[in-house]
């Protein structure tokens, strides 16, 4: 299209949650600083399109100053001549994502907010030809099956619920994908290498493996662009890519190096993937000793967790760490022998458990007895039934 273009530079972000507030934090000057980083790496390097892969908002329904953030982030990108392929996570509300779609094609902005049956393709060329990108948002597997009632001849198959890793393989194959040209999948999905990935703390978390979906189904992607997972990573091997959020959410990202994932290619079955890394605002801070010891520290505005180890009952606690730490996020306590107080539950705890092992345990400690199993079965449906509808 136009200028001959020697190797096609992708740039490869997803989970950007405009508006999230952690612990009560609002975290607009965190994006913000984040955001200025990626444009200034757009400037720079120039990529030939900018990929984000779904949770471009944090709520289905942004406020009005998160929409104003996006507007501005989008607009710089489009300012400098990139196109943009973005589709909608989980967080989003799809059919807002839609709003004002094909208006914003004529600005190279291609936005997939539904999924009606099809992913929407666009093509780009190089010198080396076609590259096809499949924007697939969000799909549950009954979005897909609606798409199929149509198509199959069978009510019987219609009638059986199709699993995460099911519904993505009648995806793909709606894609008709030639494998004799380049072809890069833009999706939002739990990818799972032999039913494992890495999971963080800021992620909205399913139940035992539900959504799970194997990664052989994406095989015949030269790549794969995935939103969904918050720390960067590999999916068993590097063309299926996870690039992580931008702005660390979680203690559990603390370590993460946040980037923009570049990836570039070349001839079919030639590419090059690196990371460009982007800078925090705050530090996250995980401090585990004594009362003492956490104010001995420098004041700062590291996002902090701190976890006491103290005997004794210390009165205004927060009052007294928040002379030193600015942005506390959290104090917990932990007896020095490394257990916690009895009858104590701390999210470390509870997240270890499923959502039905959670309650069960509230309300063992709440009504002092055990949950009936007739009990037990009506609450793993309940709570079923609430993801299921609610979904990732
Ligand atoms: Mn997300």
């Amino acid at each position: 299209m136009g200028k001959e273009i020697t190797t096609m530079k992708l740039f490869h972000l997803s989970d950007l949650h405009i508006g999230k507030i952690v612990n009560g934090y609002e975290m607009w000057e965190d994006q913000r600083y984040v955001f200025d980083q990626i444009l200034a790496y757009v400037r720079e390097e120039q990529p030939d399109a900018v990929m984000i892969a779904g949770d471009i908002y944090d709520k289905a329904v942004p406020s009005a100053k998160a929409v104003t953030e996006f507007d501005e982030f989008l607009t710089e990108l489009a300012d400098s001549g990139t196109i943009i392929l973005i589709i909608s996570g989980n967080h989003d509300s799809a059919e807002r994502l839609d709003f004002a779609s094909s208006i914003m094609k004529k600005q190279n902005i291609y936005m997939k907010g539904t999924y009606g049956g099809e992913a929407m393709k666009v093509t780009l060329q190089d010198k080396w030809g076609d590259v096809n990108f499949y924007l697939m948002p969000f799909v549950k597997p009954s979005n897909v099956k609606n798409t199929l009632s149509d198509l199959t001849e069978e009510p019987e198959k219609e009638s059986a619920a199709l699993t995460y890793t099911e519904a993505m393989q009648q995806v793909v194959a709606a894609m008709q994908v030639d494998p004799g040209k380049r072809n890069v999948l833009i999706a939002h999905q739990n990818v799972t290498n032999s039913g494992v990935n890495r999971r963080s703390d800021s992620e909205t978390i399913s139940i035992g493996g539900l959504d799970n979906i194997d990664r052989t189904v994406f095989d015949i992607f030269d790549y794969v662009a995935l939103g969904h997972l918050h720390s960067p990573q590999q999916i068993g091997k590097p063309e299926i890519r996870y690039c992580g959020t931008p702005v660390i959410y979680s203690m559990s990202e603390a370590d993460d190096q946040k980037s923009v994932t570049v990836v570039e290619l070349g001839e079919k079955g030639k590419l090059s993937i690196r990371e460009l890394p982007l800078n925090q605002l705050h530090a996250w801070y995980n401090f585990t000793g004594t009362l003492d010891e956490a104010m001995s520290r420098e004041a700062n505005e590291d996002y902090a967790r701190i976890v006491l180890t103290d005997k004794e009952t210390i009165i205004d606690v927060q009052a007294r760490l928040r002379t030193v730490y600015k942005n506390l996020m959290s104090v917990e306590f932990q007896m020095a022998d490394g257990s916690r107080p009895e009858q104590e539950r701390t999210l470390e705890d509870v997240k270890n458990l499923a959502p039905d092992e959670a309650f069960a345990d509230f309300y063992n400690r709440k009504m002092k007895r055990e949950l009936s199993d007739e009990n037990a079965v009506y609450i793993r449906q309940l709570i079923r039934d609430y993801y299921e509808q609610r979904q990732g």
